[in-house]
């Protein structure tokens, strides 16, 4: 436990406006810091507090805006007293209520607000009403007629303001001819202020600024974890955008490759079958001549030798085809690899965000049950806080988006092959087979099992790519959205 000696004694001024208590604040602290009014209109406009020392005793003097009277909520009371709320849930020594001539009905209900609001019943035992611009401060008679008087007065009104203890003092404006007796004045009050408050060793924390100091933390807590959580989410829109954006010029290149491939293969399949004509005419020929040869010997060897060509040209026009057909899917297949693996990145990014947000459904139900929420204390806050919660985990903050990458390929190279070759040799033997052979190049030229590969994914990556751009465009609109959420969030601190 601090010894409350070696604490520092927080005092705190309170009262109408033009009672004094930046006047008393600076006879009390002996500076000129606190401005002393000379109208009620423009008096003190934000809370103030300065140290000092007397016979080793350390006191804060906490100069306030008129917060005596007037005052309608909790609200009112606390932006009054921003920025001391932190010193007073410290605990303070003393409440000094300053007044002058008569004590207003005003003034009392002021005063029993504050005491529901931030002290409690025990704040009268920490009161001292000063009557201030008291002339005859130093006739004691004097301050005790007075004292009896308003305590039969303020009794009528308020039992407990009637046993708080009153003192007297006066502080004139130091000014013209009266300087001099005002200096003088303003020393005799300080003597029996601090005579007075030297007795004030107890602290006094009021349960309300007690609880009022974990709500705040706790609040503060939140607003920290929102920015935190609300610069991530930034951070990570931000990486998806570019990504995504990325991704969509990626894949428009990819598709424009597909297409240039697939022409490619359409080209080799139409050159195949002109030349595979040629051949498997030359082979037919070759056949028949051979055959002829077996009742007429000297065609035996034209034919023999025209067979060969044929098949050798069938042959080599299938099999280098089938190399350039294979050349030009292997890229494809390059292609969909590298389409998949930005998938793959993308899908990681989201689900990074997805984390993120989900971050906020954490800190939400903190903020639905918190004492600052539900008291309204800072409505300006309260309302930016709800916003950005409501905007991030709204219905529309959908990071998803559908990749549609499309990894299934029917076509092999290795078939291919196997088929061209065992086609090879059967073509050799007397048949009709080159016919078929011919008709078959013929519709592959537009049927084969790589064409379509090629353009169901040339078909479905233009359409993945429509839902990729409409997602680009949304999450641009969105991260507009979390850009504002930051700037109001960043005014918060
Ligand atoms: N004669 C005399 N004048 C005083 C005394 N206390 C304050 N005044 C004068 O009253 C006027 C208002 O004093 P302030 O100290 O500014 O009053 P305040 O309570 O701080 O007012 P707000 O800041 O508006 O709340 C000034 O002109 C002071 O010089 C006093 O004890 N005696
Ligand atoms: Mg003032």
């Amino acid at each position: 436990m601090i010894n409350n000696k070696t604490k520092i004694r927080n005092i705190l001024l309170i009262g109408n406006a033009g009672k004094g208590k930046s006047t008393l604040a600076n006879v009390l602290t002996g500076t000129n810091e606190f401005e002393e009014s000379t109208d009620p209109i423009n008096g003190t406009s934000k809370t103030k507090a300065k140290e000092f020392e007397h016979e080793k005793i350390k006191y804060r003097i906490i100069d306030t805006v008129g917060i005596g009277i007037s005052i309608q909520s909790t609200e009112e009371i606390l932006n009054k007293l921003k920025g001391i709320t932190d010193i007073l849930s410290e605990g303070i020594n003393r409440i000094l209520f300053l007044t002058n001539g008569r004590f207003t009905k005003e003034e009392v209900e002021a005063f029993n607000l504050l005491r529901n609001v931030i002290f409690d019943d025990r704040v009268t035992d920490y009161t001292t009403i000063v009557f201030t611009n008291f002339a005859k401060f130093k006739d004691e008679k004097a301050c005790e007629k007075n004292r009896q008087g308003f305590q039969q007065e303020i009794g009528k009104i308020s039992m407990p303001l009637a046993s708080t203890a009153i003192i007297y003092v006066d502080n004139p404006p130091i000014i013209g001819f009266m300087e001099p007796v005002a200096r003088i004045s303003r020393e005799a009050s300080r003597e029996v202020l601090l005579n007075h408050l030297r007795t004030c060793q107890e602290v006094y924390q009021p349960e309300p600024l007690k609880k009022f100091r974990k709500m705040l933390d706790e609040f503060n807590s939140i607003i920290k974890d929102t920015i935190e959580a609300v610069e991530n989410v930034d951070l990570y829109y931000k990486t998806n955008i570019t990504y995504l954006g990325e991704f969509i010029t990626t894949r428009r290149v990819i598709i424009e490759n597909i297409e240039e491939r697939l022409e490619e293969v359409r080209k080799y399949m139409g050159n195949r079958f002109k030349s595979s004509v040629v051949s498997h005419s030359t082979l037919l020929i070759g056949k028949g001549l051979s055959i002829s040869g077996i009742w007429f010997p000297p065609l035996m060897v034209p034919g023999l030798a025209l067979s060969t060509i044929g098949f050798v040209s069938a042959a080599t026009t299938d099999i280098s085809a089938i190399l350039k057909e294979n050349e030009a899917y292997k890229s494809f297949e390059e292609s969909l690899a590298k389409d998949k693996e930005k998938c793959e990145n993308l899908e990681i990014l989201q689900e990074e965000l997805r984390n993120l947000i989900n971050k906020f459904k954490d800190i939400r139900p903190r903020f639905v049950i918190s004492e600052y929420r539900k008291q309204n204390i800072d409505r300006n806050k309260i309302e930016v806080i709800e916003n950005v919660m409501n905007q991030i985990l709204g219905e529309e903050i959908e990071p998803d988006v559908d990749l549609n990458n499309n990894e299934k390929t029917k076509y092999s190279t290795s078939q291919e092959t196997v088929r061209a070759v065992v086609e090879g040799i059967c073509k050799l033997a007397p048949s009709p087979l080159s016919f078929y052979c011919m008709y078959r190049d013929h519709k592959e030229t537009k049927n084969r099992d790589s064409l379509s590969d090629m353009e169901t994914t040339i078909k479905d990556f233009r359409e993945g790519l429509k839902v990729l751009e409409e997602k680009q465009q949304q999450l641009n609109e969105l991260y507009e959205t979390i850009k504002r959420c930051k700037e109001k969030i960043a005014k918060l601190t």
